[in-house]
């Protein structure tokens, strides 16, 4: 008997792979490709943690399987290294971005290592490579000769703390996504990229895509397309008009009063005399807030008399014009008509104010609240006795022949903002000539290397620290040979992700970006694992860029990635008890008795067991297990080197895919990695001996039970795999493991078997087991293996012969015989016919393959 050691086979393996680039891949083909993609990490300070371990086990297993079933497969990996806690953790320390980056990227590439992953190496990327935002910048160049990047004074996200803008998608409720500081509203000059060009194709093309639902909902969430109509309303005195947004033209009839967004540039040219202070007070109270506050539902609505009067184009009739901070300037046209009885906020505005509310869709009591359902429409003119949809249709037609309105579209989707005013990131490939032009520096001079800078601190003014590198700033026109200044911003994080997918097609082209031929082979990406917190940014912007490149005829596909599977996350577990101000320790159960105790937790490595109990590691009471996002403030963070260290990467790497669906947020039990260990320790103990083979492992045919057994692992295991049901892949490997403990020996051919179909989950076991067994490595390379269906179906099964409910008698038949064939069999048995002499037959209920029943008197 030997032990299970898994330090002494898996650094042997890794070894043997990367020497022998077992994983590095060319195209092929005469094999069909199969193209399977991870989100590449930000190599933090921190390390890999256990949700990376997650998906790129999964990913791993993927490739393996692809590859043993035949398929070109390409599995890369690499490095999003640009962005912000590189340069804090710079500008903290003193040390260049660069520096750190790399030492990052090295703990990161040797953990990835430990974990056994069959990328190929050879096409790593690292978004900080020059050779790597070289071809970013020759993106951006493509965008900004299609007018798709453009600079513009825009309202920004300006962040006085990290000093930078934010985009929209990265300010959360007031705050900064990274760090949670302050954010504030302010003009300044900026690049925008034109994502709004593409706003209808990338919600349409949602429809080509194999992804989870609520991934698709997202993005169409925040595309946020609305139908409905523009609708002009004169001012009652003056000749300005104001242009509202609606989607309810159906409801215009029941408009009482307009409002305008406080920024709208009406609001001075209409507010008559008297309202003139108020108003300007109004205007600069709602500067201060945010969008979310404006808008949030729940808040008390606020606004101001301008004193002026609009004219509805349907009635004629004269509505007061107010301001207030729910209507904003960025959406629609900035101003709308307010209709109380069937919006919800015009009706708490209306409440508020005492203004009319017209009832014109039937159906609600709209003195309680809004009604916002569908009905006939009355008070409404010549669309009364309409329904909703028929109504906005001759509305939006009679409004159309007048010239007072049109039928309009919207979006919730905003141009990107791109620039940053930072130092680690992809320097722009722009010059700004002398008289306040800007163009392109030809694509020859590319890449625009990132100047050294000794302090990158943000200015705080807004002034980009690049600002700062003088000799670098100071260039000239290549057109005109006239003195220029270079661009000082740096692109966003998100650049480098949105296109690194086509680069590991051909990573070290030096001529291009990639190459046609590698493109129209691999691409698009088959499968693509990763946390759905990337549901809409990080997908929505690479969709947009390779749109960009489909309609420049760089890529042959209109979407890159045919199919996404976000994985679950892993929550850490604690256990969690009470402490009373003097220090008494209360456990969890008994806590509604001590109402000022507070709960205290106690990490999962320090708490002792008694079989499934936990306990407190010094007082014994029982603990109350609880589940939490891992963090680093709660301790609870498993650390995947620790777990290796103590059971090796395959017990790692089964474990995680055997927590459960690969979709599913789940806790980690550390109590069960030791299952999962003892698992492979059971199969290496049945297998395999000091350095050869066990005992039991003969060179004879399997049984015809043991081979039936075999050939449903086989086809379970197969079919688990392709459809990424881990969990239940592994279990039936475990039952296998089980049924072969009761055999007196294992067949070498289900020893080889078995070593393949571990191979994907625990590759470094499989390989050295398939070795012993006398394969040549790597497993790898051995063609999966199948299962003989015939085997599969069973010839006879044994069912119980009831007489009134009572077991009489078994009989042996096949498991679809009728049940004339079963009748006979079972009056073949004398146990059986005994208790039916003397009685009639009065039904027969038979379940094939289970149960024959006799109901007789
Ligand atoms: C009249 C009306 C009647 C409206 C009714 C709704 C219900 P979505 O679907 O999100 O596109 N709106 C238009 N521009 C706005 C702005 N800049 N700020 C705040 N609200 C604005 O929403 C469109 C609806 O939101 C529009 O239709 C408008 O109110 C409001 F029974 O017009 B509605």
């Amino acid at each position: 008997m030997s032990d299970y050691k898994p330090d002494q086979i898996e650094p042997k393996w890794q070894q043997y792979w990367a020497e022998n680039k077992t994983f590095h891949v060319e195209m092929d083909r005469s094999k069909p490709k199969y193209y399977v993609l991870d989100m590449f990490p930000y190599p933090s300070g921190s390390g890999l943690h256990v949700g990376h371990v997650e998906g790129y086990t999964a990913t791993d297993i993927v490739a393996r399987f692809k590859r043993a079933r035949g398929f070109n497969v390409l599995h890369p990996m690499g490095w999003d290294a640009f962005g912000l806690p590189a340069e804090q953790y710079a500008i903290e320390t003193g040390t260049h971005p660069a520096q750190k980056t790399e030492e990052n990227i090295a703990i990161f590439k040797e953990q990835l290592g430990r974990l056994g992953f069959s990328y190929d190496w050879g096409r790593e990327v690292n978004t900080t490579d020059e050779d790597y935002y070289r071809w970013t910048q020759w993106i951006f160049l493509k965008l900004y000769e299609r007018d798709l990047a453009y600079v513009a004074e825009v309202p920004v996200n300006w962040c006085p703390e990290l000093g930078t803008v934010l985009a929209n998608e990265e300010v959360i409720d007031g705050r900064s996504e990274r760090g949670g500081f302050p954010v504030i509203r302010k003009p300044m000059r900026q690049w925008m990229l034109k994502i709004t060009a593409y706003a209808d194709r990338l919600l349409e093309d949602l429809d080509l895509l194999d992804w989870p639902d609520s991934l698709k909902e997202m993005q169409r969430n925040w595309i946020g397309k609305s139908i409905g109509a523009e609708v002009d309303f004169a001012v009652a005195s003056g000749d300005a008009k104001i242009r509202v947004y609606t989607t309810r033209p159906d409801t215009l009839f029941g408009a009482t009063y307009m409002v305008l967004s406080p920024e709208h540039p009406l609001v001075d040219v209409i507010t008559v005399e008297g309202q003139r202070a108020a108003v300007s007070a109004y205007k600069e109270k709602a500067a201060r807030k945010s969008d979310l506050q404006r808008t949030d539902l729940a808040k008390e609505k606020s606004g101001v008399f301008t004193g002026a009067y609009a004219v509805n184009p349907v009635n004629d009739e004269k509505i007061p014009i107010w301001i207030a901070d729910y209507v904003l300037a960025s959406y629609g046209t900035g101003a709308i008509m307010a209709v109380p009885a069937h919006d919800e906020r015009d009706w708490e505005f209306a409440k508020q104010f005492d203004l009319p509310i017209v009832e014109v869709v039937a159906g609600g009591d709209v003195d309680a609240e809004a009604y916002t359902g569908d009905g006939e429409l009355v008070n409404s003119g010549i669309i009364n006795g309409l329904e909703v949809a028929a109504a906005k249709k001759k509305i939006t037609a009679w409004l159309e022949e007048r010239g007072a309105g049109k039928r309009a579209v919207n979006y919730k989707l905003r141009d990107w903002l791109f620039s940053r005013q930072r130092y680690w990131g992809e320097p722009f490939p722009i010059i700004h000539r002398e008289d306040g032009t800007h163009t392109a520096i030809p694509e020859e001079q590319l890449p625009l290397t990132l100047p050294e800078l000794d302090d990158y601190q943000p200015t705080g003014t807004g002034e980009p620290p690049l600002a700062k590198a003088t000799g670098w700033l100071a260039t000239t026109d290549p057109q005109t040979g006239d003195p220029a200044r270079r661009e000082t911003n740096t692109m966003p994080q998100w650049a480098g992700s949105c296109w690194y997918y086509l680069r590991y097609l051909d990573a070290r082209n030096n001529e291009q970006a990639w190459g046609e031929e590698e493109e129209a082979y691999w691409m698009p990406v088959d499968l693509y694992v990763g946390g759905a917190e990337h549901a809409v940014l990080h997908l929505l912007y690479a969709r947009f860029w390779h749109k960009v490149l489909y309609d420049a005829g760089y890529v042959s596909t209109p979407e890159p990635f045919q199919r996404i599977v976000n994985q679950g996350m892993i929550l850490g577990v604690a256990y969690e008890y009470f402490e009373t101000p003097d220090g008494q320790k209360i456990p969890y159960f008994e806590r509604d008795n001590y109402p000022d105790a507070l709960p205290r937790t106690v990490h999962a490595d320090d708490v002792k067991f008694e079989g499934d109990t936990p306990l407190h590691p010094d007082d014994g009471f029982e603990l109350a297990p609880l589940t939490e996002k891992m963090s680093k403030s709660r301790g609870n963070v498993v650390n995947p080197d620790d777990v290796i260290g103590e059971y090796g990467a395959d017990t790692l790497r089964i474990y995680e895919m055997f927590l459960g669906p690969l979709e599913q947020m789940k806790p980690w039990n550390p109590r069960s990695v030791g299952g999962v260990y003892r698992f492979l320790g059971r199969v290496w103990r049945l297998l395999c001996d000091e350095d050869g083979l066990s005992d039991r492992v003969v060179d004879a045919e399997p049984s015809e039970a043991v081979a039936r057994e075999l050939h449903r692992t086989i086809k379970k295991v197969t079919e688990d795999t392709e459809a990424l049901r881990f969990n239940t892949a592994i279990a039936q490997m475990m039952e296998f493991t089980n049924f072969l403990y009761k055999q007196d020996d294992v067949s070498f051919v289900v020893a080889r078997a078995f070593a393949q179909l571990l191979g994907p989950y625990a590759p470094h076991f499989a390989e050295e087991l398939w070795v012993r067994l006398g394969g040549e490595p790597s497993v790898a390379n051995v063609p999966w293996p199948a299962w003989d269906e015939a085997l599969l179906v069973e010839d006879t099964v044994e069912i119980a012969v009831q007489v009134m409910g009572k077991v009489r008698g078994t009989i042996s038949i096949a498991p679809d015989a009728s049940q004339d064939d079963a009748v006979a069999a079972a009056q073949a048995e004398e146990s059986v016919t005994r208790h039916l002499e003397g009685k009639t037959i009065r039904k027969v209920i038979y379940v094939p393959g289970r149960i024959l029943n006799f109901v007789a008197n």
